[in-house]
């Protein structure tokens, strides 16, 4: 018998999908570099369904049904590059290989472009949700060839999360659209984490909340418009003791956060594209700093000039305004988020759809979250939304809080306690808002110093002052 699938890759990704795969009744063929994977998988597991266990690449090829469908779930980069070659020397054309990696999309666009020469299908695959996910329903974004969707997508989204009975995955559009959507929501993990972040060491170090406490703040929050899996992870997290020393867990863990590379990518990629995805850029930045131990150790002794800090009286209030800064900067964060989208989707001619996105991230993935909803009915309304923030539901969300992140932003500056991304969501908030920025001095300076000329509000043209002359202006 032949299988409708094959999984190379079996570290802990690869084999709870394949897992996931048999358990939906597809056979499964397994294959892996080391044989001791895919051993230990059937040995483990073998009862979830009916797998076919291969040991070289011809084996693993030759068990699959046409056109053949091997997922590949190995290290992103030149593993992935290593096993995509290896496997296209034995296919045949209209044969489909699907990356689930975490793969870099300018990548998967090289990939797709040698393989579609080949005459192959290349699906570069996004997947969301880490281990738990890969088992029991991921959120899945599929790019690549349209005809492969047809052929793919059917097994994908039987294996995908369901939320209202409708899978987390679909098809995003070409290429390296998947890689990408998946790259930036990553992005937006990192801001989700920093904010929350934030919002957890306001209620510490300036409210002087215990961490059990805070862990029931987090488990309210759940219940109202932040729901979210990150927000209920919070509450587990903060509520964990450390067996041996009996503090809570978070303070006996090193606060250093690492980071494996996707929010640096999608950084990078906002400043290619000139979108300002400040949420996340500050959520990567704070963990370099966070990061920065040597550097931290030395500033500990620096004054702190905080004298004149004061703890709000009323704290339950003061939590309040922490939620609500929370929610407006974590609606700045996924409007810029998607606005990264839309200008990625331009850029590569992708035609992705931000409704069919917010739409497969409500189940399964990381960033999972009843928020989603509203971002889906947002863009139902309204498919040329120029923003997120400036969709109804959103903008009353953003103006009902901002007095009170402002409030939260003053008294934390006060206290000393840092909060980058709260802030700078704020100012990219009030940027967007003001009427005249200052970027008319900016124009004004780059023509003094380097010509670079400028326009003017009251008539067509561009224009030069001739700062070294007499000063007079002069069509450019
Ligand atoms: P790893 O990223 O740790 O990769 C381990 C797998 O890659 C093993 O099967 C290993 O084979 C194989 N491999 C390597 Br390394 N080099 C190879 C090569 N040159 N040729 C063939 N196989 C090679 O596994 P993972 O954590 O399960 O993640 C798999 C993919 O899924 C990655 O791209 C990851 O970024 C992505 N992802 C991970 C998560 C997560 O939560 N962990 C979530 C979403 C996506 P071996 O057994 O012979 O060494």
């Amino acid at each position: 018998h032949l299988a409708q699938i094959g999984v190379t890759g079996l570290a802990v990704m690869g084999s709870n999908i394949a897992r996931n795969l048999a358990r939906h009744g597809h056979t499964v063929a397994l294959h892996n570099r080391s044989i001791g994977k895919t051993d230990a998988l059937i040995a483990e597991h073998g009862g979830d369904g009916d797998f076919i266990r291969t040991e070289t690449t011809a084996e693993f090829v030759a068990a699959l049904e046409r056109p053949r469908r091997v997922l590949i779930m190995v290290k992103a980069g030149d593993a992935t590059d290593a096993v995509i070659n290896e496997l296209a020397d034995l296919m045949e054309p209209g044969d489909i290989i699907i990356d689930g990696g975490n793969s870099l999309y300018t990548d998967t666009i090289r990939r797709e472009a040698a393989m579609a020469a080949r005459g192959l299908n290349f699906v570069g695959a996004g997947i969301s949700g880490g281990e738990e996910g890969a088992l029991n329903g991921p959120s899945i974004m599929p790019g690549g060839p349209a005809e492969s969707y047809e052929s793919v997508g059917p097994l994908l989204e039987s294996i995908s999360a369901h939320v209202d009975g409708i899978p987390c995955c679909t098809h995003i559009g070409p290429d390296g659209s998947g890689h990408f959507v998946k790259m930036v929501h990553n992005g937006i993990e990192y801001a989700d984490m920093q904010l929350i972040g934030e919002a957890y060491d306001l209620m510490r170090n300036v409210l002087g909340m215990e961490v059990t406490e805070i862990a029931d703040v987090f488990r309210d929050w759940n219940t109202g418009v932040l729901d979210s899996y990150l927000i209920e992870i919070t509450a587990e997290v903060l509520s964990q003791v450390d067996a041996e020393t009996g503090k809570p867990l978070v303070d006996v863990i090193v606060d250093a956060a690492g980071q494996k590379g996707t929010g640096r990518w999608t950084v990078k990629s906002a400043l290619d594209l000139g979108i300002p995805t400040t949420g996340i850029a500050e959520a990567v930045f704070a963990r370099a700093l966070s990061s920065s131990t040597e550097q931290r150790k030395n500033a500990q002794g620096l004054v702190a000039g905080t004298a004149g800090a004061q703890t709000p009286e009323d704290k339950a209030a003061f939590v309040e305004d922490i939620r609500k800064a929370l929610y407006a900067s974590k609606v700045v964060a996924y409007s810029q988020g998607f606005d990264q989208i839309k200008a990625g989707s331009e850029e590569y001619g992708w035609n992705v759809q931000p409704g069919k996105l917010a739409t497969i991230w409500r189940g399964g993935c990381i960033i999972r979250a009843k928020f989603l909803d509203r971002i889906r009915e947002a863009y139902d309304e309204n498919p040329e939304l120029p923003a997120l923030l400036l969709a109804p539901y959103f903008r009353d969300a953003v103006e009902t809080s901002v007095e009170s992140w402002r409030r939260v932003i003053i008294t934390a500056t006060a206290a000393g306690v840092p909060v980058p991304s709260f802030a700078s969501s704020l100012s990219y908030y009030d940027a967007l808002r003001a009427e005249r920025l200052p970027a008319a001095l900016t124009q004004g300076l780059r023509d003094y110093f380097g010509a670079h000329t400028y326009l003017r509000v009251d008539k067509p043209g561009s224009f030069h002052t001739l700062w070294g002359g007499d000063r007079s202006e002069v069509e450019a």
